[in-house]
C-alpha cells in the first residue's frame, strides 16, 4: 500500500543537511518520494509499506546525524 508520512527532523542546519537527508531517505527500498523543509524541520516522505516503515525511514535520518521522529 501507498503510505504518505510526516517526520520531525532536528538537527539540520544548512541545506547541505537536507539534501544529504533526502538522498539517505530515497535510498531505502520501496521509498517513492522524500521531500525535507530546512525550516518546517519536516520530511514528507512516501513510500510503499509493504516495503519500508517508519522505523527505517527514523533510523536512516538518525543514521545520517540526525534526530528523526514520527509526527
Ligand atoms: Mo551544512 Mo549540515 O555545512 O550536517 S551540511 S551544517
Amino acid at each position: 500500500m501507498n503510505a504518505i508520512e510526516k517526520f520531525e527532523v532536528t538537527g539540520m542546519t544548512c541545506n547541505h543537511c537536507v539534501m544529504k537527508v533526502e538522498k539517505a531517505i530515497k535510498a531505502i527500498d520501496g521509498v517513492k518520494s522524500a521531500s525535507v523543509d530546512l525550516n518546517l524541520k519536516q520530511a514528507v516522505v512516501e513510500y510503499d509499506s509493504s516495503k519500508a516503515d517508519t522505523v527505517k525511514i527514523v533510523s536512516t535520518i538518525e543514521k545520517s546525524g540526525y534526530q528523526g521522529k514520527k509526527i
